[in-house]
């Protein structure tokens, strides 16, 4: 069985999440605590220690580069999803890269603003050390009180998305491709603290994130 090892509210985790549960594959998650990657680095041969990683079998799949897909290519090309058709190459790329910068670098600097809502206590004192590190002394308290500000950028940064779904079910179409997933996975982790909703005014966003939730690849012909 294919085990996804994967911190919960993880944006890439959820990307990869949404993907396995919309192939209606039966599949296993494992949780890592944070502040413990060596289940990742041993099984991957330390060559990795970020999440997600996928073993199946014998196999281990990770990440190559920041923008590889290695694992959601290896998902969409066993379990047959039309993840990736070749017309829609490029224009993903172009997508993705928006959506895993511009919109996780808000979404997760929102969703930290409730870290405690999120991190379990004993993982707390790593998750700050380590976000301080990244982004300099004080940057939890700092996201907090940019909060507004931060939620109107990610409410204006989304309107594109809400233009594309004007149209049509799905970013690019009439059924999911990687980018759908992609998105949803960085909204989940904006969304995991329980404290937010997604903008009112992007109501064909908000159809479009229930609509996700219940997507399975049986409902979509091949
Ligand atoms: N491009 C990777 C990014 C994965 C990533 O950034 N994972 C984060 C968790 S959301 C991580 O493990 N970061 C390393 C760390 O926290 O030390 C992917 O698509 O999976």
């Amino acid at each position: 069985m294919i085990e996804l090892i994967q911190f919960p509210w993880s944006p890439f985790c959820i990307v990869q999440r949404g993907i396995l549960e919309f192939s209606g594959v039966r599949f296993k998650t494992t949780n890592i605590p944070n502040t413990d990657r060596s289940l990742v680095w041993k099984i991957t041969r330390e060559r990795y220690y970020q999440v997600p990683i996928i073993r199946d079998g014998q196999q281990v799949i990770f990440e190559t580069g920041d923008d590889s897909q290695v694992i959601a290519k290896y998902l969409d090309n066993k379990l047959g999803l039309g993840l990736f058709p070749p017309q829609l190459r490029g224009l993903q790329t172009i997508l993705w890269r928006h959506i895993e910068d511009e919109i996780e670098g808000l979404g997760f600097r929102l969703n930290d603003v409730y870290y405690r809502a999120v991190i379990p206590a004993k993982e707390r004192l790593a998750f700050v050390r380590h976000k301080e590190r990244k982004f300099g002394g004080g940057c939890l308290e700092r996201w907090r009180e940019e909060q507004p500000i931060l939620l109107k950028q990610l409410e204006e940064r989304l309107i594109p998305y809400e233009q594309m779904l004007l149209e049509k079910p799905f970013l690019l179409g009439d059924r999911p491709r990687f980018v759908d997933f992609d998105l949803y996975g960085m909204l989940g982790n904006f969304l995991a603290s329980g404290r937010y909703e997604l903008p009112a005014a992007h109501t064909q966003i908000r159809a479009w994130h229930v609509h996700m939730t219940k997507a399975r690849a049986t409902d979509f012909s091949s």
